[in-house]
């Protein structure tokens, strides 16, 4: 019969859904449970993409593989119902959300059922139902009476074409997320969740709860997505101090990381909507400019102002700053590049050590003051610095000496040390850096006549054993370019150049050709001019905490700053509270009321949910459709009774899903958003897979949904999802995005209807590793196709040969090893979600099997059948493949004459024995019958195994006293001893 996968895949999907218990968590159960979630949909009109088909083949796979390893599994599915498309289209077309999305739900059920998905579909849950969002509610009003959610007046993210505010996580480069339109900053009275109460670990009578940062150590993510969250999070260390202003009593505080920069102040810049502009207003002399400013910077984004290629900014004239370590006066800008919303809106400017005061010094000419140097240290090899030697400090100067027509510069190979260098030499008391540079260019390449001498980069220092002197040398270079003038030269003195010779090299080879760090860290500023030096150092002109290093300084200069009461150590964030309210109709209402007398009211528990009113008109005007609506709109207070009115925001979509896999434990309770006892036994998630583009969304906001409730005694862990994966991108065949404009979507429903949903299920896992982005390619789909077609022959003839020889014992322990090393790779790649590999194993196995199949040895050995040594074996083929082709699995399993699903068989297990190479399983026949199995040398020769054969009990009863007529012997197989 011809595999075809039409006729087969409905008639198991049919009979799957009836036999539940395949699917279904087991409630009362003894077996270990195993939680493996899919990020839910947004049951979108495009329905399923082939991401979807990726993300859930792959934990269907490992879900049927968890089933039979003897766990209790709970996979569930459901919808991310509300959201803006649907309520877009309703807009559009007039057709209300609920309807288009049920619609939608109803093509993604069907097309996943399509695709062999053992949802359990028993717990299918919908957001956007009144039972759903009941208890979304429930989680607004827990935070609210927490202290979690607030109101607050606030600069906020707009959308001009969503008409309603977004989430600092919901702007991506300064657009809106969905629409990508240009988002603007509007200030707007909006609710909060206060997600920034869980950054740090915490404890109370619950005990301790970790923090959004601390949690991450103990959870097994991709290590981007960890990165992600910390960066999004954006803690920063540092200090607050305040500089005093001449001649006025006001003060100005800044936020630094980089106190040990302090020397190197040259100007204090403020953001333009600092309140120290208003208040020093009546020294400023040039205020009409500055107000001029500050209009312009208004109308730009925070992103646009710190991505901003060019660093603006206006001097207040007649402002002087007060530097407090050194006395120093320096002048005070007000510069865009600074926001007004993070540390104090004010930073000390250090162009010598930060890009973007570098920037706006070069524009604005100011100076730069070098106040840390680069430290090169060497610790390995033969300069490395020795313990016991002794240590000389010394001045030193690098002259980089160009050729006086020619793109080439002057090194010296110092052949004896292998060092390869500019010229270089020390400082004398009486000279300086310059002088230095110019006398050793002549004693050293013996040229005369120079140019020009102008200085390259800032103060460097170094440590190392300088071999040629026995000594550790601690060396403060500064480096000059030195421009020869001609040729006219004069023979170097002897002294001065025995150690080297002197060699030309071109300019782009010189990066290269210097060997020693600090030559070499001097050459790339040659290349790429100076830019200023970021990392940490030691401290040069820095008063007293000079040769500090940076680290140390900071801290000493933290505890000066606090001794004299001017500062203190500060740690800031960049993460914001969650703002959560929306102006639009499709989301759950916020079930708060304002009265009249009471203000803001919480809706009681038992009136929820507050449902969504039908009687609204979806025009978007910037405020939620829900305030035209009368029935919804106009309530009684819960608490007085007076008039009063109902918030008419609702909620962001994240927060239905912020916790929606703990409703998946108990899905049917009306009572609570899900018991203790279900959680207990459900949560946490053991395996979570979903897109990468989640990382700071949706799994920052659950995880603090779980700490939230963890502090309030729900919970009893800190980490929602144990393991997180994220699927890679599927591009399309042109190695593009897929897209509606690009016309290169791949819909699965024709690739179902054209190949079948198992060849598409390996497929997609057969691309590539699952985590990596691949391209589709139709070919490799046939190449799969073409698989289920060899393995659907295979086991129809093997069907037949069973028929025949129900008991069928043959032999062959070469195909053992190859099955128990396949159970082996493909217990373990499921395991670590390699299914690429475990495919590929399985196709080495089934040709290996047709091979030796039509490569029948002797008529006295092989009956017919050549495969492993019992039909049990042979069907653990059938098991291994059956997590990733169900329907063909299961076809093949009813056609060996098997009533029960093979979903309900066990994982085979590996048998060690046979994975030693060393070592293999023969069989001894006599007469052509089975009689023992020994396990010898993989080289073993006719004679050798003849002995041991003969020496067995086994063999024994049926040679002793025969006589041996003929020895068939087949290599890595059996012994026939025919008596
Ligand atoms: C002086 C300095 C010198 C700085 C130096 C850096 C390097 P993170 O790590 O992101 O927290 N800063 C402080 N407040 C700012 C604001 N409102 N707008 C723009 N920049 C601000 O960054 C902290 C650093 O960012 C601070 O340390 C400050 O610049 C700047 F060599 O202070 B630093
Ligand atoms: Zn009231």
């Amino acid at each position: 019969m011809k595999y075809e996968p039409k006729n087969i895949e409905k008639k198991w999907q049919d009979r799957w859904a009836e036999q539940i218990e395949l699917s279904e968590a087991k409630e009362n159960s003894k077996d270990p449970k195993f939680y493996c979630l899919d990020m839910f949909p947004y049951p979108s009109g495009a329905g399923l993409h082939v991401g979807h088909v990726e993300n859930y083949t792959a934990t269907d796979i490992y879900s049927r593989f968890k089933r039979l390893n003897g766990f209790n599994v709970l996979h569930p599915i459901g919808w991310d119902a509300f959201g803006l498309p649907a309520e877009n289209f309703a807009i559009k077309n007039g057709t209300h959300p609920d309807k288009t999305t049920h619609e939608n739900i109803q093509n993604f059920i069907k097309q996943i059922k399509s695709l062999g998905i053992s949802y359990d579909w028993s717990r299918e849950i919908d957001t956007s139902s009144p039972e759903y969002y009941k208890w979304t509610q429930w989680f607004f009003l827990f935070l609210y009476k927490n202290g979690l959610a607030y109101k607050k007046k606030a600069k906020v993210n707009w959308c001009d074409s969503c008409m309603t505010v977004l989430a600092n996580e919901q702007v991506e480069d300064g657009a809106c997320e969905r629409c990508k339109n240009q988002v603007v900053q509007k200030d707007l009275e909006q609710w909060f969740f206060k997600i920034t109460d869980f950054i740090e670990d915490q404890e109370n009578e619950n005990g301790k709860i970790l923090g959004l940062i601390s949690g991450l150590d103990g959870i097994d993510w991709p290590n981007s997505t960890k990165i992600a969250q910390k960066n999004w999070i954006g803690k920063s260390e540092g200090v607050e101090f305040d500089f005093e202003i001449k001649n006025s009593d006001q003060k100005l505080k800044v936020f630094t990381t980089r106190i040990d920069t302090v020397f190197g102040i040259t100007y204090v810049v403020a953001s333009p909507e600092h309140a120290i502009v208003e208040s020093l207003k009546s020294q400023i002399t040039n205020f009409n400019e500055v107000e001029k400013y500050q209009k312009e910077s208004k109308k730009k984004t925070d992103l646009e102002r710190m991505e901003a290629k060019e660093k603006t900014g206006v001097r207040l004239k007649g402002i002087e700053i007060i530097n407090p370590f050194n006395g120093e006066l320096v002048p005070l800008f007000i510069g865009d590049y600074v926001l007004s919303q993070y540390g104090t809106g004010a930073v000390m400017a250090v162009p010598a050590h930060d890009e973007r005061d570098f920037e706006f010094a070069k524009k604005y000419d100011l100076p730069i003051k070098q106040s840390i140097s680069p430290l090169f240290k060497v610790t390995h090899g033969k300069d490395a610095v020795r313990d016991e030697a002794q240590t000389v400090r010394r001045k030193t100067v690098v002259a980089i000496v160009k050729h006086w027509s020619e793109d080439k510069y002057y090194c010296l190979h110092w052949e004896k040390f292998d060092w390869k260098s500019f010229v270089i030499g020390g400082v004398e008391v009486e000279e300086s850096a310059e002088e230095a540079a110019i006398r050793e260019t002549k004693e050293e390449t013996g040229y005369q006549n120079i140019k020009k001498v102008s200085k390259i980069g800032g103060e460097v220092h170094s440590n190392f054993f300088a071999e040629h002197k026995g000594v550790n040398r601690y060396a403060d270079t500064e480096c000059y370019l030195v421009e020869l003038e001609n040729e006219e030269h004069i023979e170097p003195d002897f002294e001065n150049v025995k150690n080297h010779t002197g060699v030309w090299i071109e300019e782009k080879a010189l990066g290269d050709y210097v060997n020693l760090n600090v030559h070499q860290w001097f050459a790339g500023i040659l290349r790429s001019g100076e830019t200023a030096y970021t990392e940490d150092g030691v401290l040069i002109n820095s008063g007293k905490f000079t040769d500090l290093n940076s680290e140390d300084a900071r801290e000493k200069m933290a505890e000066w700053l606090e001794k004299e009461g001017i500062g203190k150590r500060k740690i800031n964030y960049k993460l914001r509270d969650w703002l959560v309210s929306r102006q639009r109709y499709w989301g759950a209402p916020i079930p708060i009321i304002y009265c009249e007398k009471c203000g803001e009211v919480a809706e009681k528990e038992e009136n929820l949910p507050v449902l969504l009113p039908t009687d609204v008109d979806f025009k978007p005007t910037g405020e939620s459709p829900l305030v035209h609506s009368k029935t919804f709109h106009d309530v009684t207070c819960p608490n007085c009774g007076s008039a009063a009115r109902r918030e008419s925001d609702t909620m962001d979509t994240f927060v239905c899903s912020s916790w929606y896999y703990l409703r998946f434990a108990d899905p049917k309770n009306e009572k609570e958003f899900a018991s203790k006892e279900n959680i207990k036994k459900w949560m946490p998630v053991d395996l979570y897979m979903g897109g990468a583009e989640h990382t700071v969304l949706h799994l920052l906001y659950a995880r603090f949904f779980t700490k939230a409730l963890k502090k309030f005694g729900y919970v009893e862990f800190d980490e929602p999802f144990l393991k997180l994966r994220h699927q890679g991108m599927i591009m399309a065949e042109d190695g593009r995005k897929m897209s509606k404009s690009l016309g290169n979507i791949v819909n699965p429903d024709d690739v179902v209807a054209e190949f079948g949903a198992d060849s598409l299920r390996l497929y997609e896992m057969f691309m590539g590793p699952l985590e990596e982005m691949k391209a589709w390619n139709t070919k490799n789909m046939v190449g799969l196709k073409r698989f289920l077609d060899k393995t659907m022959d295979f086991f129809n003839e093997f069907a037949n040969f069973k028929l025949k020889y129900p008991v069928a014992s043959t032999g062959g322990n070469i195909k053992l090893r190859l099955l128990n090393k396949t159970i082996k790779k493909v217990t373990e790649d499921i395991e670590s979600f390699r299914f690429n590999t475990a495919i590929s194993q399985m196709m080495i196995l089934l040709n290996e099997m047709r091979d030796s199949n039509t490569n029948k040895v002797d008529e006295e050995i092989s009956v017919g059948y050549d495969f492993f040594d019992n039909v049990a074996d042979m069907e653990k083929m059938l098991i291994l493949l059956a997590p990733f082709a169900p329907h063909m699995a299961e076809e093949i399993w009813e056609k060996l004459g098997h009533s029960e699903s093979v979903f309900l068989q066990s994982w085979p297990e590996v048998d060690e024995k046979y994975l030693h190479d060393d070592e293999i399983e023969m069989v001894v026949q006599v007469n052509g019958k089975v009689r023992e199995r020994l396990m010898v040398a993989h080289d073993v020769t006719q004679d050798e195994l003849k002995e041991t054969a003969l020496e067995s009990e086994k063999v024994k009863v049926f040679t002793d006293g025969k006589e041996i007529k003929k020895i068939i012997f087949v290599p890595g197989k059996l012994i026939n001893i025919v008596v």
